[in-house]
């Protein structure tokens, strides 16, 4: 059979930056596990387009929730072209009812264990509609071969993925969900093979915490190092707790860490189960992992219910005075599946379901202390101000290690908040509720026009819980 296996951007008119994609794991991985008999195609379509008359047999398509629509929207086409369609992936896990009726199966939770039925049932004309392994072992080498695609992305960047589970039960996430509490490993010399066999020399691992078993992480650094590879990944803060573990992970490799701090409101941190909850001790923490030469990516959240219009200027001093490279700058999203996205549902507190506006970039829900216009407008202006050049140029020399990284992260957001800023007026209008934009069209903002700046400047954003004057 001639199977495709189809990576869906969110929208093909808006595609990112070729030179900031990654090479899909998810389906690299579902080759490696296709018989041999059978041809495989890998498509990401935020790198080609798709023609929907490409021929094939099996179509399988992996999803989160801000591209599920257009994964449906494909599956759909796909069909009416005779195509058996799979869906798989994080979105079709946690809705599978809602896939189905786009497709002929869904695979729930992960391939391992189930996809070689898959492929035969679609051969014998027997497909099911459902199928789930839960937690299956990761013991089995799954020989991915070289996976480098230097013609197509910038910075040659291949994926790993060591563990999967995870102990912790943030209310924003679904990972524990879907993968389990339990953290299931690779065995550490499969994880040496795969990054030889895959020809790459800058490797990003996806676990959602690399060190999340600090007795795994210590063995896979200790195995790594000899392959003089260069790695990034993301990492819980306690990471700094563990001299010995910030030694290995930098003697094997590592150049760069994404720590999801997702908030510096001491309220916020004292809610959430975080190894380390005092503001002045992050900072701290900041310091000690660049010391180590290691490269420090922040994420943060915007929306929680005990933020207000001053978080945005307190995050913001936070990351300039901390001299933070690059942050992801992000507002609340409850995904569903989420305790967030049921707690809102039952406070009657969201304002779509549009799965295509569930992407962390924007207000999906009624925040509590501000309007939804106001939150997804100051979180625009915190990324807007922190990444805009003369901000980028004046944390440049705390950088010197990382000159190209550092410019490269900060322009791309640039781009994408510029991009944002344009959609802004239409997106409110779409999105937030009748006053929320009259209110800022009286205030003398009109959304055509709306510079940010001004926002904080007459006070519109600025303040406990009011609306400013
Ligand atoms: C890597 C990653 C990314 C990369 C993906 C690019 C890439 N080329 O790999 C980047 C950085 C671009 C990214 C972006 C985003 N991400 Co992301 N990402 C992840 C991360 C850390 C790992 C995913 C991964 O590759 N895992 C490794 C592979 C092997 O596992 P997998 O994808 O789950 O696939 C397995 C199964 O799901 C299944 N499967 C998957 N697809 C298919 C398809 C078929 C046909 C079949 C049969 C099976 C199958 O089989 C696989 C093997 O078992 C996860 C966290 C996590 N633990 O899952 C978050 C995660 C998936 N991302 C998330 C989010 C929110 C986003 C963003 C919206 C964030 C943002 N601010 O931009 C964007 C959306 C991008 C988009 N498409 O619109 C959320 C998804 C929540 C949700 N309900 O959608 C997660 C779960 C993080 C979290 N903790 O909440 N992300």
């Amino acid at each position: 059979m001639k199977i495709l296996l189809v990576s869906p951007c969110k929208d093909p008119r808006f595609k990112k930056p070729k030179y900031l994609m990654i090479p899909q794991l998810a389906l690299h991985l579902i080759a490696g596990l296709t018989p041999p008999e059978h041809e495989v195609r890998i498509l990401e379509e935020e790198l080609e387009e798709i023609d929907l008359e490409e021929e094939c047999d099996l179509v399988g398509i992996s999803c989160m929730t801000s591209n599920a629509t257009r994964a449906y929207d494909l599956a759909r086409e796909y069909r009416k072209r005779g195509r058996t369609v799979v869906l798989g992936g994080v979105h079709p896990t946690l809705l599978p009812d809602e896939a189905l009726q786009y497709s002929d199966a869904v695979v729930v939770g992960e391939a391992e264990g189930v996809w070689e039925q898959v492929v035969a049932d679609v051969q014998a004309r027997k497909v099911q509609r459902v199928y789930h392994q839960p937690y299956p072992s990761l013991e089995r080498y799954v020989s991915m071969g070289n996976r480098r695609n230097t013609k197509k992305r910038i910075f040659d960047v291949v994926p790993v993925m060591t563990t999967r589970g995870c102990p912790y039960n943030c209310e924003f996430c679904c990972v524990h969900d879907i993968f389990g509490r339990r953290i299931r490993h690779l065995p550490v010399a499969n994880v040496v093979r795969d990054i030889e066999e895959s020809g790459g020399k800058i490797f990003i691992f996806l676990d959602d915490n690399i060190i999340g078993d600090p007795g795994y992480a210590k063995q896979l650094f200790r195995a790594i190092k000899p392959l003089k590879i260069k790695w990034v990944g993301q990492a819980s803060v306690s990471f700094i707790k563990d001299e010995e573990m910030m030694r290995l992970a930098s003697e094997s490799g590592c150049r760069g860490l994404f720590f999801g701090l997702e908030s510096v409101s001491q309220k916020q941190l004292n809610r959430m189960r975080k190894s380390i909850k005092e503001v002045d001790k992050i900072g701290e923490a900041i310091q000690k992992v660049k010391d180590f030469g290691i490269y420090f990516h922040a994420s943060m959240i915007f929306g929680f219910d005990s933020d207000t219009k001053d978080t945005f200027p307190e995050t913001l001093d936070f990351l300039e005075k901390n001299r933070v490279s690059s942050a992801s700058i992000n507002v609340l999203t409850p995904y569903p599946g989420t305790e967030v996205f049921r707690s809102l549902k039952e406070q009657g507190r969201l304002l779509s379901e549009d799965w295509r506006y569930y992407d962390h970039s924007t207000v999906v829900y009624q925040p509590q202390n501000m309007t939804p216009f106001e939150l997804q407008a100051g979180r625009l202006w915190v990324l807007k101000t922190f990444s805009q050049m003369s901000s980028t140029l004046r944390r440049l020399p705390d950088h010197l290690d990382f000159p190209l990284l550092h410019l490269a992260m900060n322009l791309g957001f640039q781009a994408a908040c510029r991009h944002e800023l344009r959609e802004l007026p239409d997106l409110a209008a779409r999105l937030f509720p009748v006053q929320d934009s009259k209110l800022s069209e009286q205030r003398g903002f009109p959304l055509r026009s709306l510079r940010l700046t001004d926002l904080f400047g007459r006070g519109l954003l600025k303040g406990d819980g009011s609306t400013g004057s």
